[in-house]
């Protein structure tokens, strides 16, 4: 009988544990594989005021390829290799991810100056304007399967910058069940000590 306040107490902290870390319960992860980007540079001649396809305000210079995860940041003179400039310029790239679960995915999209991601033609970050360096990012639900990734930005004057990130792994189902369980098993450990108390109280009230 006196055991149980510690037992009590265990059960408690196990629960709170299993509460803050979570329980790797209801959700799990699924690597998305990803396609090379491919690339078209342009030399823009005026800024596009409206997210535009490039072709409309200038003109196509060159094609490269990039790696996969382009989760990096370039300067003036990495631009200037593939479109002869280092200003008044742009890029529209489109690569293709496989999603393998019905799940959520955090996209991340930096320029200066402006940028947009589309997914399956759709816009999803809209980051266009001229403007400094500036990171937005949306977290999007996505169905099992391929999806089309399009970028296009254009820097005018100034600093150019361009950054990609994106999850890694799919997200689906939901964390909470796993905390759920942490709350339950505080409750028990909660009782326990409650009816331990309890009952303590009455042997000392029988006692006397
Ligand atoms: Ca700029």
């Amino acid at each position: 009988m006196r055991k149980m306040p510690l037992v009590g107490i265990i059960v408690l902290v196990i629960g709170i544990v299993v509460l803050m870390v979570g329980l790797p319960i209801g959700y799990s992860e699924a690597p998305i594989e990803m396609e090379t980007w491919e690339i078209t540079w342009f030399r823009v001649f005026s800024v596009p005021t409206e997210i535009s396809p490039l072709s409309n305000v200038g003109i196509p210079v060159n094609e490269s390829i990039l790696p996969a995860s382009f989760d990096f940041i370039m300067s003036d003179p990495d631009f200037a290799i593939y479109t002869g400039s280092q200003d008044e310029i742009g890029l529209m790239a489109k690569t293709k991810i496989h999603v393998p679960n019905s799940g959520r995915i955090r996209f991340e999209l930096g320029s200066d100056d402006g940028s947009a991601l589309f997914i399956d033609e759709e816009l999803a970050i809209d980051n266009w304007g001229l403007h400094g360096y500036e990171p937005r990012s949306k977290t999007v639900d996505l169905e099992s399967g391929v999806h089309t990734l399009e970028i296009w930005w254009f820097e005018w004057h100034g600093a150019a910058v361009l950054s990609f990130k994106m999850d890694e792994k799919v997200t689906f189902g939901e964390s909470w069940y796993g905390r759920i369980i942490g709350g339950v098993i505080i409750i028990v450990g909660l009782t326990m000590i409650i009816t331990s108390r309890l009952r303590k109280g009455k042997v000392r009230k029988h006692l006397h």
